[in-house]
Formats: C-alpha cells, sequence, structure tokens
C-alpha cells in the first residue's frame, strides 16, 4: 500500500478503510489525531509565546557575564520549563532558572566567564495552560 493511498483513505471516511490491510488500532489512533489536529488551532492561542529577549535576538553583547532574561505572554511552570546554552564549540550546556516571584511569567539566567563568538540559547516552557512551547534566540558576545 503506498503512502498516497493511505492518506486519500484517510480524507474519505471509515468505509474506505475496509480491505485496505489498516487495523482498528492503527485506525483509532489515525482519527485520534485527525480529531486533535482539529482542535489544536484554538488551544494554540492560550500558548506562552516569547515577547522580549535579553539578550535581544541576533544581539552582540559585551562579555564576561551576560544576563538572560526572556519574557512571555502567560505564567510559566518554572519546574518543568528548561534552558540551555550552545556554546561557540558546540557544547550544550543546561543552565540553572533563577526563579523571580515578582515575575512568574519570566525565565531568568546568568552566564558567566563567557568568551568571544556565537551563542544559541534553547529555551521549552510549561505554560500554566498545560501547553509547552520552544524556541531559540542567537546571540553574540563580543571582542573585548
Ligand atoms: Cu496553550
Amino acid at each position: 500500500m503506498t503512502l498516497k493511498r493511505k492518506y486519500g483513505s484517510m480524507t474519505t471516511g471509515t468505509g474506505s478503510w475496509r480491505g485496505s490491510g489498516v487495523g482498528p488500532v492503527a485506525r483509532g489512533l489515525i482519527w485520534a489525531l485527525l480529531a486533535l489536529a482539529a482542535v489544536w488551532p484554538g488551544a494554540a492561542t492560550a500558548h506562552a509565546i516569547i515577547q522580549m529577549a535579553t539578550p535581544a535576538v541576533n544581539a552582540t553583547v559585551p562579555g564576561p557575564d551576560v544576563d538572560v532574561v526572556l519574557r512571555y505572554n502567560s505564567r510559566l511552570d518554572l519546574q518543568r520549563s528548561r534552558l540551555s546554552v550552545t556554546l561557540p564549540d558546540g557544547t550544550l550546556k543546561p543552565l540553572p532558572l533563577i526563579a523571580n516571584p515578582a515575575d512568574p511569567a519570566a525565565l531568568a539566567a546568568r552566564l558567566q566567564g563567557l568568551t568571544a563568538g556565537a551563542y544559541v540559547l534553547h529555551w521549552q516552557v510549561l505554560a500554566v495552560d498545560g501547553h509547552m512551547t520552544r524556541g531559540n534566540v542567537p546571540f553574540s558576545v563580543g571582542q573585548r
């Protein structure tokens, strides 16, 4: 069975699955995914969307210490949110988050001892609505 035929059957209803070799479990899973896709656009509006980044995207900032603050449109679950950075040599380094009860919609961390070069922050946050979002913030540390 080709992928193309599978796709065609999926869009025309359950009747066309008969004799196609797709088992009831796979069928159920596909319909569950379709149902999820149908509700997704509405749910997406409640995700944590990044609204402000320090350092700004593609900014060049002075080292060796850099304060990171990423602010969102929604309160975050810090216990299940993650921040890491790719160093100029390609190493991925997890960053401990600094909790600020006065700013529950922000991720904060302090990078220390940075040399000149290109860095990429990787964030993954869980909003209080239970949805996960992720993204990257590239920036550079300039020569001193
Ligand atoms: Cu959401």
